[in-house]
């Protein structure tokens, strides 16, 4: 096998954000600039010749020509083995388990997530380590420092691989797999869960369930699972062929992109349970008839009431949640006396945590959660971790989150988006809030009194690394917060993001409508961080 070094120049804007590296597809086609990430990531990485990487990714638009370029450049850069998903689909939970189960050194996830796909959307990659999940930020920084210096990168000269036949050829030094991207995933699954239960339960009607797989990853991985081992009725996964644009929608779960699942779920006749996940299957939205779910109620109900799950029944080591996301699980950590870690938004603080045995079960508010089968979000996971709950309790969705409410109070909470804000103006407000943050503790609002306003920072506790400037708090005397900060994870200009929440312990008072509940609150961070002023916008582009 003959291999090419390939001269190339830097580009300087490969810097990953949240959750890998995002941009445009257009961006992505720019000659070597897919190459020249994959090679700086290779070139960070030591003594990985002869070892296995798996690859995949969530089928948008670009990834079979990704896929086959980044095949070529694990060869020519010395892999031994390289595992990938029929059709180059992976979903990050299913890629995890896959570098999990097969002791890879790592894999290469090609995936934009939530963001919309197609040839004028959203690509990505991002790198996963050997524990299965995203690489810690020491690692993205050097992928980073290498795609500013890089001069070439090396590729072998070799035909492109046939990704929809299943089984494994060798090609010069390089074994290549092709496997189901579903079958090891749901084995994992069937070992979590009460299978037998939850057909029954589907079985005899008890539950009915719409699972909106949104054109994306997850439509076979639910085909699968949902009805055909499970036993739902056929088309009870809706929208399940994934498409590379996503049918023209953004994939993203939650009430304002779910449209078609929300109506359904508001209307008549509603199912019992219904879900939706992202373009690559790692979020998940959660309803039950006429009711939705915020992820982080979720989150800590799921907590609550891991023990009734069989993988879960001896109890929580603990529990953690990224900062945005609402204090409901530390309620619930506070009464089972376990510890709860609040680190900083995305997937990769988690890790250590998980590995050190810290912590089984985490989430964030923006629909993720997941716990130590894999170190990824797992969108079906929770779906079926709702739907073992269901079945155990024997009672509707809202009467478990009702009960909840009344054990622990309710947080009411909010996310506002305000999307596609010029750089400088978002950088500017976040500025405007940064300089006033000295001066804002003790000054009250009505009832709201400022009790601590700070920017967040993280020490790992396990590697003690740092983590600066990772969002905004400001926290009140009654429990209430607003946090803000700007997305790593969007392709045009900067995303602003205000999180509200609101603690109510009055039964009485668990049935409001969240805006109306959140409404002084959202006053208030208009008043400290001017956004609808500097931005000239009037109302949040998204509303979670
Ligand atoms: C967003 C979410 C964050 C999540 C990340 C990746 O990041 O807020 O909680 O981990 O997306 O999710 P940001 O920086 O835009 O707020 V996914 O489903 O894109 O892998
Ligand atoms: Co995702």
């Amino acid at each position: 096998m003959q291999i090419e070094t390939i001269t190339t120049h830097p580009y300087d804007d490969q810097n990953p954000g949240t959750s890998g590296l995002r941009k445009k597809v257009k961006t992505f086609q720019q000659p070597g600039y897919l190459e020249n990430f994959v090679q700086s990531i290779f070139d960070s990485l030591n003594d990985f010749a002869g070892k296995t990487l798996v690859l995949g990714g969530d089928g948008r638009y670009f990834n079979r020509a990704a896929i086959q370029i980044i095949i070529k450049m694990a060869a020519a850069n010395g892999f031994g083995e390289l595992i990938i998903g029929q059709g180059g689909l992976l979903s990050p939970p299913a890629a995890s388990h896959l570098i999990r189960k097969n002791q890879a050194f790592g894999g290469l996830v090609l995936s934009a997530s939530h963001n919309p796909g197609g040839p004028d959307e959203d690509f990505g990659i991002k790198y996963n380590v050997a524990n299965g999940g995203p690489a810690p930020e020491k690692y993205t920084a050097a992928f980073y420092q290498c795609s500013q210096a890089i001069d070439c990168y090396k590729i072998a000269a070799m035909a492109d691989i046939d990704l929809d036949s299943i089984g494994t050829q060798q090609v010069g030094d390089i074994k290549i797999t092709i496997v189901d991207p579903v079958t090891d995933y749901a084995e994992m699954m069937q070992s979590i869960f009460d299978f037998p239960l939850l057909k029954q339960s589907i079985g005899s009607g008890y539950i009915r369930l719409c699972f909106d797989a949104m054109h994306a990853i997850t439509g076979p991985y639910a085909k699968r699972i949902l009805e055909d081992m499970l036993g739902a009725k056929p088309g009870s996964v809706i929208n399940a062929e994934p498409l590379e644009d996503f049918g023209g929608h953004h994939p993203d779960p939650n009430l304002a992109h779910a449209q078609e699942l929300a109506a359904k779920m508001f209307g008549p006749d509603a199912p019992t349970f219904g879900a939706a996940s992202d373009g690559d299957g790692d979020r998940n939205m959660i309803m039950g008839s006429h009711i939705f779910v915020t992820p982080s109620d979720s989150l800590a109900i799921m907590a609550a009431n891991a023990h009734l799950i069989p993988a879960y029944a001896k109890g929580l080591s603990g529990v953690a949640r990224s900062m945005p996301t609402s204090q409901a699980v530390d309620r619930v950590a506070a009464k089972y006396a376990i510890p709860c870690y609040e680190t900083p938004t995305g997937w990769k603080f988690f890790g250590n945590l998980l590995d050190a045995g810290k912590i089984t079960i985490c989430g964030e508010e923006s629909f993720g959660t997941g716990s130590d089968h894999v170190r990824e979000k797992d969108g079906l996971w929770a779906v079926l971790f709702w739907l073992n709950l269901i079945a155990r309790k024997r009672q509707p969705v809202a009467d478990i989150v009702h009960d909840h409410w009344l054990k622990f109070g309710r947080d009411i909470y909010s996310r506002h988006d305000y999307e596609a804000v010029s750089s400088d103006i978002a950088n500017g407000i976040i500025e405007h809030l940064r300089s006033r943050l000295p001066t804002l503790a003790g000054q009250a609002f009505d009832e709201y009194i400022i009790k601590y306003a700070d920017e967040f920072s993280y020490q790992d506790p396990i590697d003690n690394s740092i983590s600066h400037n990772q969002g905004i708090r400001i926290g009140f005397e009654n429990g209430s917060r607003i946090v803000f900060r700007l997305s790593g994870t969007g392709t045009v200009g900067a995303t602003l993001r205000i999180y509200l929440e609101r603690f109510e312990v009055d039964a009485e008072k668990h049935d409001q409508d969240a805006q109306a509940a959140l409404a002084d609150l959202i006053d208030l961070a208009e008043q400290l961080s001017e956004i609808k002023k500097r931005t000239g916008r009037t109302e949040p582009t998204v509303i979670t």
